[in-house]
């Protein structure tokens, strides 16, 4: 086990961008900060760069992408006020384009590869410049499936109320990780569970598919089957890491931490459990809720959570991240200095259940949106099957789609309903929205931007329309996406 207090003791596990510029430090993501007298609002272009990296993952070698930001870290993190006014640098050695997840900027800032913004050429930079909202947020491309290579990293926009609270900030991003290409590894699901080309192209699938065993399928107990994980992967990384070689954080006295949680995982759900300790919740998707105390908190694939935690003790405490419907895990450990850090097991004692809505229904929004009715109301069935591999939205597959319209000043109520046995994280670009209802249930709930739809459930969303242009709306594992399940927000007008 090692530890990356200094960046001088990761040299083994080195990044190096397709530039050649070696970095001495691989990740954290992890900040460190203790809060400062002022906040600054400095006005200086930041520079982030697209590159490639190789990882050590399971002893072996492993080329990914990243996005690195200025000071050679993952990501970015903004003081409060700032903008984001930020030069991308496509160095990845092909075309990219990378969606601010969460972040609400002019659409054509957005980083989706609309015909009107499409991707950047290798070599060439884009510039971004809006007004970021506060809270964790991650960016990751939404070019194909490089987003399943890691091209991925935090995006931090950290608040005045952060800077007083003098927390220190610890960034936990999750991926899973193959050392298969995504080509590979969606070919192996739409090869296996019948011909891709046989999709129905309109109207719903009729032949759901329940339990696919080889595909992860979990036995409810009721003569029925859900699928969990399409996909088998190598290892789930922590901040890049394996939970066998974890990122040791050294705690800092007092041992007040903020914990900002990021599934930035293509097709994997997790549960973190804080094993000894106990936290709070205090915001979802980078918007903050009423707090929420546990131990054990599910984390659907592009959510984020916020999660307060006090050290009482002088130990070391692992922060355990298990895929759900698995014994495999990964992780970070949180270490009072001098804390001596023993070896962990890499894999839970037992599975863990599917990733549900327990958190979901406990959630209430610190800013909830006004009391309203909505104006317009669209209903999307979410349609699919492991075989054939695909799914659509209203019997609809990407790129072939119907817009939902809406307009400005609307409010706007989006209900989903999951036709299928896996659960969906459906997440709506350029807006933030509250859950207000769960399977029929009305609630007000949390304003988030992704939400696990159940299996065979329903959630309804809410939002006003306030911000004009192309907005996609998607399942959030890649290869549901990939295969169809996505579809339009559309304002009219939008040239
Ligand atoms: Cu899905």
């Amino acid at each position: 086990m090692r530890e990356n207090e200094r960046p001088t003791l990761l040299t083994r596990r080195q990044i190096i961008l397709a530039s050649g510029v070696a970095m001495a430090r691989t990740l954290p993501f992890l900040q460190i900060r203790r809060a400062t007298a002022a906040p600054e609002i400095p006005a200086a272009k930041l520079r982030l760069t697209t590159g490639t990296r190789t990882l050590s993952v399971n002893g072996k070698p492993a080329r990914v992408f990243g996005l690195i930001g200025p000071n050679g870290k993952p990501g970015i993190m903004l003081s409060p006020g700032e903008r984001f006014c930020v030069d991308l640098v496509n160095q990845a050695g092909t075309s990219t384009i990378v969606h601010w997840h969460g972040q609400v900027p002019p659409w054509t800032q957005d980083g989706f590869p609309w015909p009107q913004t499409p991707p950047i050429p290798a070599g060439d930079t884009h510039s971004y410049d809006y007004a970021p909202i506060a809270g964790t947020f991650w960016m990751h491309s939404h070019q194909g499936m490089q987003e399943q290579s890691l091209m991925t990293a935090p995006l931090i926009v950290r608040s005045a109320e952060d800077m007083r609270a003098d927390r220190q900030e610890v960034v936990l991003m999750l991926h899973d990780f193959s050392f298969r290409t995504p080509e590979e590894l969606l070919a192996g699901l739409t090869k296996s569970n019948g011909n891709q080309s046989a999709m129905p192209k309109s109207g719903m699938d009729s032949n759901m598919n329940v339990g696919s065993g080889s595909m992860g399928a979990m036995n409810m107990g009721s003569g029925m089957a859900m699928d969990l994980n399409d996909t088998h992967y190598d290892a789930f990384l922590a901040n890049d890491r394996t939970f066998a070689d974890p990122e040791v954080i050294r705690t800092q006295p007092g041992g007040r931490v903020r914990l900002r949680l990021i599934n930035g995982a293509s097709a994997t759900q997790f549960w973190i459990d804080l094993g000894a300790l106990t936290g709070t919740v205090v915001a979802v998707d980078g918007h903050p809720v009423r707090p929420v105390r546990g131990t054990r908190f599910p984390l659907a694939m592009a959510q984020r959570l916020d999660v307060l935690i006090d050290l009482h003790g002088n130990g070391a405490y692992p922060i355990f991240a298990q895929v759900e419907g698995k014994r495999a895990r990964t992780g970070i450990v949180l270490a009072a200095p001098g804390a001596p850090v023993s070896r962990l097991a890499a894999e839970a004692g037992e599975n863990a259940p599917p990733v549900d809505l327990s958190l979901e229904r406990h959630l209430k929004a610190v800013t909830p949106l006004a009391q309203r009715a909505p104006d317009v109301t669209h209903r999307v069935i979410l349609a699919g099957a492991m075989a054939p591999y695909a799914w659509s939205l209203n019997g609809e597959y990407w790129p072939n789609v119907t817009p939902l319209m809406v307009t400005t000043g609307q409010r706007v109520a989006i209900e989903m309903l999951n036709h299928t046995m896996m659960p969906h994280p459906m997440h709506l670009h350029g807006h933030a929205f509250q859950v207000v209802a769960i399977n029929g249930a009305s609630l007000a709930g949390a304003v988030r931007d992704t939400v696990l739809v159940p299996r065979m459930g329903s959630v309804t969303i809410a939002f006003d329309a306030d911000n004009p242009g192309r907005w996609a709306f998607h399942c959030h594992n890649l290869y549901h996406m990939m295969t169809g399940m996505m579809t339009e927000v559309r304002y009219p007008a939008i040239i």
